[in-house]
């Protein structure tokens, strides 16, 4: 059976100095590239929005950054412009070995539409394809790492194990943007539906 090692975002702008920096999102780029030897499988996820996405505050005139408004798909984070395509601020922090990813999963490049989980956009029914690949592979069992805990890595776990994936995610090699208890939340919808949590 194969064991696929799912990274996700870690982009420049998630790490420090980067446009929606995560606390400590560097720290775990060495431990990332140790781990990637050890799996038959090795998916990299990047954010990758059009620079007029609508999950930037910047195209809600009067809205912050960090406030909630309603889209069609349910209630949206308003995030400062990031991860916009082909910017330097998009792309895999440098230290990454990016060379060992049999393949690179882009999501968040529809306008309209943000999408936190590698399976799924937040309208919970677009797919990103990452399902088909990985059962056409063979692959049975996941373990995730990368940013943030809270967001991305939060929502690719529930995804995966409600499609009937084994899922692991290793918060030693995790970073949470922690919004109003959102980490916390994440932990407990993460091992309602069966995800295992280690720390390394
Ligand atoms: C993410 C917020 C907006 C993430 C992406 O990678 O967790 N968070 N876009
Ligand atoms: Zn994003």
């Amino acid at each position: 059976m194969t064991e696929a090692l799912i990274v996700i975002d870690v982009q420049n702008d998630f790490c420090p100095g980067g446009a929606l920096a995560v606390p400590g999102g560097d720290e775990i780029v060495s431990a990332i590239n140790a781990m990637l030897p050890e799996f038959g499988a090795r998916v990299f996820t990047q954010d990758w929005h059009p620079a007029d996405h609508a999950s930037f505050a910047s195209q809600h005139p009067g809205k912050a950054p960090m406030e909630v408004i309603d889209m069609p798909y349910g209630p949206q984070v308003l995030w400062p412009d990031h991860c916009v395509q082909g910017t330097e601020g998009a792309s895999f922090h440098a230290g990454l070995s990016v060379d060992a990813a049999d393949l690179i999963i882009r999501k968040g490049f529809r306008k309209q539409i943000d999408s936190y989980s590698a399976f799924f956009e937040n309208d919970q029914k677009t797919p990103t394809g990452l399902e088909g690949y990985l059962r056409t592979r063979g692959v049975e069992r996941l373990k995730l790492v990368g940013l943030a805990t809270d967001f991305c890595v939060h929502f690719s776990a529930v995804d995966a194990a409600r499609l009937g994936f084994e899922v692991t995610v290793d918060l030693g090699a995790c970073r949470a943007i922690d919004l109003q208890g959102s980490l916390d939340d994440a932990l407990t919808s993460m091992r309602a539906v069966g995800v295992k949590l280690t720390e390394h």
